[in-house]
C-alpha cells in the first residue's frame, strides 16, 4: 500500500507545517492547552485509529455499521438520493453498504468522498471506481470548515457525516458546522449524522482507555507528529501519560496528555517557549456524547428537519436522518 502512494510534495509539507504552527499558536498557550484532533491522523495515527475501531471496548464503529446494515435500503428509499457526499470519508469502509444499495440493479449514481487527506482520497476513489462501475466517483479535498459545491440535482443529495466525529466539536464549532451543512444543501436534500450516545461512564471511559493501550499509543503519537512537523526541542513523549476522563457536566470524554514531569519545550519554528508543570495536562480531544432528543432539536434549530432516527440494538449509537 505504501509503495503505491504518491510522495507528499515539499509544498504540501510546508503548508501542513504552517497550518500546525497556526493551531499551536492558537491552542498551546491557552488554559488548558489544546490542539485540534485532526493532527492525530498522520500515517501511523490513521493506522492506530483503524486498530481502535476493532477493540472490544470501542463499540461505536461496530454499532454504526450494524445500523447501516439494517437501514441502508430504507435510507435510500426515504431520501430518494442519487448523489451521496461523505465528509471525512477516509477509506469509506462503512459506506459500502450504502453504495451497494445505491447502485443496486446497475443504476447510475454519484459518490463524492470528501476528506482532508488527498492521498487516502485518491486511493479510495480508485478502488471504489473499480468496484462500482456504474458509480461516478468524484473525490474532493475538503475540511470541516469548507464544503465545495455538492454535485447532483436539488432534492436528490444525501450528505453523510458518520463515525461520531461531530462529537469532536465544541458547542460553537458544532453550530458553525451545522450552519455550513444547511447552506450546502437545497430543499429536499438530506443529511445523515452519526452520533455517539450518553451511557454508563465506565463504558465510555473504557472505550477511550483500552486494556491493551492502543488508544494511549494513538494519543501519544500526537507528540511525535508535532515533533516531526515543526522544529522544537524538549518535547518528549516519555514526559506524558495518556488519560481519558468523563465530564458529566459537559457530557463529553476528554482525552488528555498529562505531564509526568515539568515540561519546557522550545518551539523554535514559531519562536515561543511552552511550559507545562508536572501534573498539568494538554487536552488533545473532546468526544461529546449526545441525547437523541437534544440532537434532533439542535438539527431542527439549524433548518435540518429530523425525519428518522435509529440506534443499534444495544442503544449505544445513533444515526439521525434530517431533511432540508
Ligand atoms: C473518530 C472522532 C469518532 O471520538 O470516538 C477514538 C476518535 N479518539 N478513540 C472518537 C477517537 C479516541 C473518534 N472519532
Amino acid at each position: 500500500r505504501s509503495a503505491a502512494r504518491p510522495m507528499t510534495s515539499t509544498q504540501e509539507q510546508t503548508d501542513q507545517r504552517h497550518e500546525l504552527e497556526e493551531d499551536l499558536r492558537e491552542g498551546f498557550w491557552a488554559d488548558p492547552p489544546t490542539l485540534p484532533p485532526r493532527w492525530f491522523y498522520d500515517e501511523r495515527g490513521s493506522r492506530l485509529f483503524d486498530r481502535i475501531t476493532s477493540l472490544p471496548e470501542y463499540y461505536p464503529t461496530r454499532a454504526e455499521r450494524e445500523i447501516l446494515q439494517q437501514r441502508s435500503a430504507q435510507i435510500l428509499e426515504v431520501t430518494g438520493a442519487r448523489s451521496v457526499h461523505e465528509l471525512g470519508a477516509g477509506t469509506s469502509a462503512k459506506t459500502r453498504v450504502l453504495l451497494d444499495e445505491l447502485t443496486a440493479g446497475g443504476r447510475p449514481a454519484t459518490y463524492a468522498p470528501l476528506d482532508i487527506s488527498s492521498e487516502v482520497l485518491l486511493e479510495t476513489a480508485e478502488q471504489l471506481q473499480s468496484e462500482y462501475p456504474t458509480l461516478a466517483v468524484e473525490p474532493a479535498v475538503a475540511d470541516f470548515h469548507h464544503l465545495p459545491p455538492l454535485a447532483g440535482a436539488d432534492g436528490e443529495r444525501l450528505l453523510l457525516f458518520l463515525g461520531g466525529t461531530i462529537g469532536n466539536f465544541t458547542e460553537d464549532e458544532r453550530a458553525g458546522f451545522l450552519r455550513m451543512v444547511r447552506a450546502a444543501l437545497a430543499p429536499g436534500d438530506h443529511f445523515l449524522l452519526g452520533a455517539d450516545l450518553v451511557k454508563d461512564a465506565a463504558r465510555l471511559v473504557a472505550a477511550y482507555d483500552d486494556e491493551v493501550g492502543v488508544t494511549a499509543e494513538f494519543n501519544l503519537n500526537l507528540i511525535d507528529v508535532i515533533d516531526r512537523m515543526t522544529p522544537v526541542t524538549g518535547l518528549r513523549r516519555e514526559d506524558f501519560e495518556h488519560e481519558a476522563v468523563w465530564d458529566d457536566e459537559a457530557s463529553r470524554i476528554e482525552m488528555r496528555l498529562r505531564a509526568v514531569r515539568d515540561v519546557e519545550a522550545d518551539f523554535t519554528g514559531i519562536g515561543r517557549t511552552w511550559q507545562l508543570a508536572k501534573g498539568e495536562h494538554l487536552r488533545t480531544e473532546i468526544s461529546r456524547k449526545f441525547d437523541p432528543g437534544e440532537l434532533r432539536d439542535e438539527l431542527a434549530g439549524h433548518g435540518l428537519q429530523p425525519v428518522a432516527g435509529w440506534t443499534d440494538e444495544a442503544g449505544d449509537f445513533s444515526l439521525t436522518l434530517a431533511r432540508v
